[in-house]
């Protein structure tokens, strides 16, 4: 069956689409990853052990200020990734829908969201960077910044 000029631009528009986002994305990931090798992995055996990921957020914990290029990547990617709307914060169900692709219960993802929020019904990205930085600080389990992955116990 020939291909219609209606059809050829639909599949068109959908090429754009479909390669843009993913070559945006891709090109994120790849830059957060070569970061993240070039720092974590201390032996250079091209893989990141769990140990050297630990000892690396260590580092971090010791001066957020002063975070890692890739670092402050994944955070901006991350934040971008729960911004789903792309109007500069976060709203519940943008983050319920997220979160719950990484296998978690959308009550979990929504409890989570309530706690980080403290109750608000958006974070933007001022107060995502705080709670980021509380995640991967905080020792204390009740701090909002550990349920910005949508988590609610670990
Ligand atoms: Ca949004």
């Amino acid at each position: 069956m020939p291909i219609s000029d209606f059809r050829k631009k639909k599949l068109l528009y959908v090429f754009n689409v479909f390669f843009e986002q993913y070559k945006k994305t891709y090109e994120s990931m790849i830059q957060i990853w070569d970061g993240l090798r070039q720092r974590a992995d201390a032996n250079k055996d091209g893989q990141v052990s769990v140990e050297e990921w630990a000892s690396m957020w260590n580092e971090y914990a010791k001066n957020p200020e002063n975070a890692l290029e890739w670092q402050t990547q994944y955070l901006r990617f991350m934040f971008d990734l729960e911004d789903a709307s792309g109007d500069g914060s976060i709203d519940v169900d943008e983050f319920i829908s997220v979160c719950s692709c990484y296998g978690l219960e959308p009550s979990e993802c929504k409890e989570a969201f309530q706690k980080m929020s403290c109750g608000k019904k958006e974070v933007n990205y001022e107060q995502f960077v705080a709670l980021w930085k509380q995640f991967f600080t905080s020792e204390n389990p009740s701090d909002p910044g550990n349920f910005i992955f949508g988590k609610t116990k670990f």
